[in-house]
């Protein structure tokens, strides 16, 4: 349907049609970075699951590459589910993935590289004595799933954790192995937590303390934390904490003993998360399955539903050591056309400004703004606990301290507008409080898109500018605010702010505090994201 073409993404993986969920076994393999995906062949809605297949040079540019597993064994005839690589010492490539069998019951299935000299992997295999796990005792046939990376400890032995819920417990198991093949079952749980449900791709890595590199799956020891993350089913959103690893008893025990799930990766869309260690940059890249948030019959107009986020190098943020950094890899700056620089632009209360970009579809914003310090000096405190991104009647609300931001996605005529922006508060304390939002509610003139207001609190410290990076492409805004300390995605749909009709803004709706914004924009190229053809030049 042309009429819905425009709402496709330029830069951010799609498959050419129909529909894609998780991000599955990622990894860098032979020059090539290799991403495969759940893929419905049929159709715009989740369904027929089958493993599709990616491959890039630098995570920006893909050739689209023949599916690379299907639905064709009893143990996986009802899906070919989500999994993860592992990449062994000696040069194998281990497949784990979870399988719905002829009995929807979930089982773990090994696949391997036919061709290990092939840097494409086009061809799989599996393993002829699948499946390897069957679901233990005292587990569902429905709660077992998405087996991760495997993580080498000094007892000999590859380690997975798969996710499962015992009651309305969330909880890991983990296994241990030597050949992938067979596998034992450890006593006890990495981690538990009550009343959260079944566990989807749960993620467990290492991250440095101290350096600035990402750290590869089986590193532990004094100088590195563990990041324990999963998808919760309940409420479709991904969440992660920092902890230890003790391997003594193989539990995770997280740094703070009252965090819970833990806290979000992204306030918007991110779902089915999944890492891997990039040995070529020596990074840890994350990749996020974003659905769309317009309506399922939509979907099937538009024949196709789901992007990947840009992918994400994760590190702890060792400012706060209480939460990850995480920002668009690099090579995302590859596609940054011309840019425009805007040097301390006043926003008076109440008021718009528009930021001459022309067109403002395809963008990469980087931002800084400054409060007036009278105005904090002098402003009352209230009860910041009281307030979050949705109580405070998103952008249209008006406070002494905010919010003010960036109108992205918007129209001349300020008929459709997304804010993304800032809200700034002084508790009783005296001290100031930071949260960072996302207001959908003008974002579009149709009636059946998410209309929600997302966002969080930011840590913001002593003498930190307040700092945001936006890339805007078409239908997707991912936010990420304090250098990457909370992201907040986003889906929107506008009508009539599409391709040359759409602008850019700064708005201030505080009441007492004047604004000053400092911006750089670049327009962004579009990826080249496209079938791969046996016989053309890579
Ligand atoms: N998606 C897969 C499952 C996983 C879920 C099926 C999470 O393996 O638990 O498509 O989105």
């Amino acid at each position: 349907n042309t009429m819905l073409s425009w709402q496709r993404t330029a830069y951010h993986f799609q498959p050419e049609k129909n529909w894609m969920n998780d991000p599955n076994g990622p990894m860098f393999y032979k020059g090539w970075y290799h991403f495969f995906y759940q893929y419905n062949p049929n159709g715009a809605v989740w369904g027929d699951i089958v493993w599709g297949h990616a491959v890039s040079k630098d995570l920006i540019h893909w050739l689209h590459l023949p599916l690379a597993m299907v639905a064709d064994e009893w143990y996986d005839i009802n899906g070919v589910w989500t999994g993860s690589a592992t990449l062994l010492p000696d040069g194998q490539v281990i497949m784990l993935y979870t399988g719905s069998t002829n009995e929807s019951v979930q089982v773990q299935n090994l696949a391997y590289p036919a061709n290990l000299s092939d840097p494409l992997l086009i061809n799989w295999v599996k393993y002829s004595r699948n499946p390897v796990l069957l679901p233990p005792p005292g587990i569902d046939f429905k709660d077992f799933r998405d087996p991760t990376t495997a993580w080498y400890t000094s007892d000999g032995r590859w380690h997975i954790a798969i996710g499962s819920k015992v009651n309305t417990t969330g909880i890991t198991l983990v296994y241990h192995t030597k050949d992938f093949k067979s596998f034992e079952l450890l006593n006890g749980v990495l981690h538990a937590v009550t009343a959260t449900g079944m566990w989807e791709c749960v993620d467990f890595y290492p991250v440095s303390k101290n350096g600035e590199q990402g750290l590869d799956t089986s590193v532990n020891g004094a100088e590195v934390k563990h990041v324990f993350k999963t998808s919760l089913d309940i409420d479709k959103h991904d969440y992660y904490a920092l902890g230890t690893y003790e391997k003594a008893n193989g539990t995770w025990v997280p740094d703070d003993p009252k965090i819970g799930i833990g806290i979000r990766y992204d306030y918007g869309i991110f779902y089915a998360s999944k890492t891997f260690y990039d040995v070529h940059k020596g990074r840890r890249v994350l990749w996020g399955w974003i659905g769309e948030s317009d309506s399922e019959n939509a979907d099937v107009q538009k024949g196709w539903a789901s992007v990947q986020s840009i992918p994400r190098t994760v590190l702890l943020d060792k400012k706060t050591g209480t939460n990850l950094l995480q920002w668009p890899v690099e090579e995302v700056d590859s596609l940054r056309l011309s840019s425009k620089e805007f040097d301390k632009v006043e926003v008076r209360p109440g008021s718009v400004v528009p930021l001459d970009v022309e067109t403002a579809t395809q963008l990469d914003i980087v931002a800084e703004f400054e409060l007036d310090k009278e105005a904090l000096e002098r402003t009352n405190q209230t009860n910041v606990e009281s307030i979050s991104c949705s109580t405070s009647g998103g952008a249209a609300g008006r406070a002494a301290l905010g919010p003010f931001g960036l109108l992205v996605l918007a129209d001349d005529s300020l008929f459709e507008y997304t804010p993304v922006y800032f809200y700034v508060a002084k508790g009783a304390d005296g001290n100031l409080k930071t949260f960072f939002c996302v207001d959908q509610s003008r974002s579009s003139e149709a009636s059946d898109v998410n209309k929600q207001v997302y966002g969080s609190s930011v840590p913001v410290l002593k003498d930190e500018k307040l700092s945001v990076r936006l890339l805007v492409d078409h239908s997707i805004v991912e936010s990420f605010a304090q250098g990457g300390r909370t992201c907040i995605t986003s889906r929107v749909y506008p009508t009539k702010a599409i391709y040359g009709a759409t602008r850019l803004f700064l708005f201030n709706n505080a009441t007492e505090a004047a604004l000053t914004c400092s911006l750089k924009i670049w327009q962004m190229n579009s990826a080249f994201i496209r079938p791969f053809h046996p016989d053309q030049d890579t």
